[in-house]
């Protein structure tokens, strides 16, 4: 399985992420990547390949202009205005403001444009995000050419991003941008199926509306976990898109065997509906020693979820997502590749 990784992730690494009331080493951090490649060359998977730039037409096919000017353009407007530090923004647009009126100063615009303000915003973050969204087009591309499957190591992850928000480790939502690249390259119906322990709430909101792409997540319950504001079950599309979407919310402490049934009840759906290409958000923070997440998945059960999904039969992009149990996450994210392959 060839698998397109960027170096560039590493120009990502704020100091600090505000948790517990205090700023710590961000949970999402480069050594994550470092633990991936270190599996993935044990397990002789050494065909890694930089994805070159990133391709903004397909960018900027599924994010809003203004929050692609202002991903850019942040940090020079950040600095320019005085601040030391990293962009963290104070206040967001909420219940009966305004929300659709993005302020010109900078502290402003930064709160317009969050969903979650654990999310900072560092002088290098626009060109790593570009550069995750590159391993995700390149793999793409690899899978759209017959290659049948792909891993793209991406870092920071994606789904949490909207069209038109950040947040949530966030930045560009690498998974929506494959899917539409597999639409773009003739697959009629393609299916986004998220394990990641948190919902996609970026995701679900891009296709919300579409009938040609189906969003399926199993995740924390949201009165429980992040996002908290999305991803309850009973989201099930609308318009053109109603019946395209599948949220499966968790409650604490779900093991493998509830989780292995809400994957195959997943699983059915997307195959009843008629996908024709997959992308899988893959996250392993549903692993049971995930420092911020609930579930309770041990090694070998990410395996056996790769082997599952791989019954679909389908052409897959595996896009990273998220996974902070740093020492486990090459070994459970490399199970899920090897359970998909061995299948
Ligand atoms: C990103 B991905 C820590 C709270 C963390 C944000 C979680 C973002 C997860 N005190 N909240 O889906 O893995
Ligand atoms: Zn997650």
């Amino acid at each position: 399985m060839r698998v397109f990784f960027s170096e560039d992730h590493r120009l990502h690494f704020p100091q600090a992420e505000l948790s517990g009331g205090q700023f710590v080493t961000p949970f999402e951090r480069p050594s994550r990547v470092e633990y991936i490649l270190r599996r993935l060359k044990e397990r002789g998977m050494t065909g890694i390949t930089d994805p070159g730039p990133a391709d903004m037409g397909p960018i900027r096919a599924i994010c809003a202009p203004d929050f692609l000017a202002f991903l850019e353009t942040a940090w020079g407007e950040w600095k320019a205005a005085g601040n030391a530090g990293e962009i963290i923004p104070y206040n967001v647009p909420v219940r009966r403001m305004h929300t659709d009126r993005p302020p010109r100063f900078i502290d402003g615009k930064a709160g317009y444009y969050c969903l979650g303000q654990e999310t900072a915003i560092t002088a290098g973050t626009w060109r790593a995000a570009l550069s995750s969204a590159a391993s995700a087009q390149a793999a793409t591309r690899h899978v759209a050419g017959g290659a049948g499957v792909a891993f793209a190591l991406c870092r920071p992850p994606g789904h949490h991003a909207t069209a038109d928000m950040y947040g949530g480790y966030c930045f560009l939502n690498n998974a929506a941008i494959a899917a539409q690249m597999l639409r773009d390259a003739g697959a009629a119906r393609v299916a986004v199926l998220d394990i990641d322990f948190h919902h996609g709430n970026g995701t679900q909101d891009i296709f919300y509306s579409r009938g040609d792409v189906f969003y399926a997540s199993l995740h924390g319950a949201p009165e429980d976990a992040f996002p908290y504001f999305l991803g309850f079950a009973d989201e099930t599309g609308a318009g053109p898109g109603e019946g395209a979407n599948a949220n499966y919310p968790m409650p604490p402490g779900t093991g493998y065997p509830a989780w292995a049934e809400a994957l195959d009840h997943a699983l059915a759906r997307l195959r009843g509906w008629g996908a024709e290409a997959l992308v899988i958000s893959l996250g392993v923070d549903a692993y049971k020693d995930d420092p911020i997440s609930f579930f309770r998945l041990d090694t070998p059960d990410f395996a056996d979820a790769g082997r599952r999904i791989a019954g679909l039969g389908l052409p897959t992009v595996f896009c990273m997502e998220g996974g902070y149990a740093i020492e486990a996450v090459g070994v459970n994210t490399v199970a899920v590749l090897e359970g998909f392959a061995d299948a």
